[in-house]
């Protein structure tokens, strides 16, 4: 059996941090795991480094269900984004060994490609609808086939979505929490402005996505989805908050926009209703944040018998371990729907090697044994950790709200 020896945590922050867990076998065989949670970092890195790691040592790394048990079942505190994304990482890190083991990309041992190459949407933003379609121009001349469209709105400092970057985006911008201001009044009629400009500009032949981030109740959720409807949106993304599951119902009564949701999802169990119940068209959750990539094969499996897609968040702040993982995934899993792909700085992509690829709108994962995905210790040692917050919203009037 291949002995687990070593394994160790490895915080970095080429342009924003990142951690990474390094499972070693007797045979000298390493694999790594994304751990990233977006302004939590330290949180997973503990988690880790103080009560998993200790237990992995001995194991045989060939056992990646048990020991995925042995980390869920067995702590009794079970599920919450910290231990969910630690769980992920030792997972990712063990399927990356069995790969590299068998000499097979990783998507080879999940079922093989059921595709040729991985359609992604990129992100265009700007201040206004023209800067913003301006940009969606740019991507698709860049050969996206899908493209998020966020704008700023008339009246707000700052929205979501809309950054100094164009190709990157980072919202935890600095190390304690931005306060932004927001209003649903002033947003909810810039969006059909924008798509009714974008499909003017760019035709049908382009997917065109929104993210609403949470902000908006059901029945002001079901109005945009409406308002929409006639520029035949892709998706509309995390409309109102998800905690309350039944409350996409009212959504869905009343439009045939598509809804995606899942991104800060840590298990099946936060989607098991909206799955179910069909109130979703496309599940969102990552491999790193929801238990890796023995999760979401249960998340991407109680979808699929419900004629829901996958549509994997796949921001900046998801490591490009993170996202040659999904990338496998995405490769063979038979409901695929769409990837989410916000570039990584240079820097960022230096000291992660990659074996990934980007050609005509679409990824490929690469033919590496493994994920394809490995980090650069020594490089990654020369940007140590800088604290950085998510920011939080308020209401013009004071009262705090989701971001
Ligand atoms: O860390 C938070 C970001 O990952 C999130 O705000 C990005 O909503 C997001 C998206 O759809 O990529
Ligand atoms: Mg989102």
């Amino acid at each position: 059996m291949p002995k687990i020896t070593d394994a160790k945590v490895i915080v970095t922050c080429p342009g924003r941090n990142f951690v990474t867990l390094k499972i070693t076998t007797e045979d000298g065989v390493h694999g790594v795991g994304d751990a990233t949670l977006n302004g939590r970092e330290l949180a997973v890195a503990s988690y880790l480094t103080d009560h998993v790691i200790p237990t992995l040592i001995g194991r045989d790394a060939h056992q990646i269900e048990d020991i995925w048990q042995f980390l869920y079942r067995g702590a009794y505190w079970r599920r919450g984004p910290v231990t969910m994304s630690a769980i992920a990482a030792v997972d990712v890190a063990l399927w990356d060994i069995k790969a590299k083991l068998a000499g097979l990309p990783l998507y080879q041992l999940l079922g093989g490609a059921s595709r040729s190459d991985v359609m992604v949407y990129g992100h265009a933003n700007g201040a206004t609808i023209e800067q913003t379609i301006d940009e969606a121009v740019a991507y698709k001349a860049m050969g996206y086939k899908a493209i998020r469209l966020q704008t700023g709105v008339p009246g707000l400092p700052s929205t979501y979505g809309v950054s100094k970057d164009k190709l990157f985006y980072e919202p935890a911008d600095a190390a304690l929490p931005t306060e932004n201001v927001w209003s649903t009044a002033k947003y909810l009629p810039t969006v059909p402005k924008l798509f009714e400009a974008a499909r003017k500009a760019l035709g049908d032949d382009v997917h065109l996505l929104h993210d609403a981030h949470h902000r908006l109740t059901p029945i002001e959720a079901a109005r945009l989805g409406k308002d929409l409807e006639p520029y035949r949106p892709f998706w509309l993304e995390d409309a109102t908050p998800a905690e309350n599951q039944a409350s996409f119902r009212l959504i869905r009564q009343h439009t045939t926009t598509p809804l995606a949701v899942g991104e800060v999802f840590n298990s099946i169990w936060d989607a098991k209703q909206l799955i179910d119940e069909q109130l979703i068209d496309y599940i969102r959750t990552t491999i790193v944040h929801a238990g890796g990539i023995s999760h979401l094969k249960r998340i991407a499996g109680l979808a699929e018998i419900n004629n829901v897609k996958t549509g994997f968040h796949g921001a900046t702040d998801l490591s490009p371990v993170c996202m040659g993982a999904a990338l496998h995934f995405d490769l063979w899993v038979p409901n695929f729907g769409i990837q989410e792909y916000m570039r990584h700085t240079a820097q960022t992509d230096v000291v992660f090697p990659h074996a990934y690829t980007f050609k005509d709108g679409a990824l490929h994962p690469g033919e590496a044994p493994g994920h394809g995905v490995d980090i650069d210790e020594a490089l990654a040692a020369k940007y140590p950790y800088r604290p950085a917050s998510l920011p939080v919203n308020r209401l013009e009037d004071g009262t705090l709200f989701n971001w």
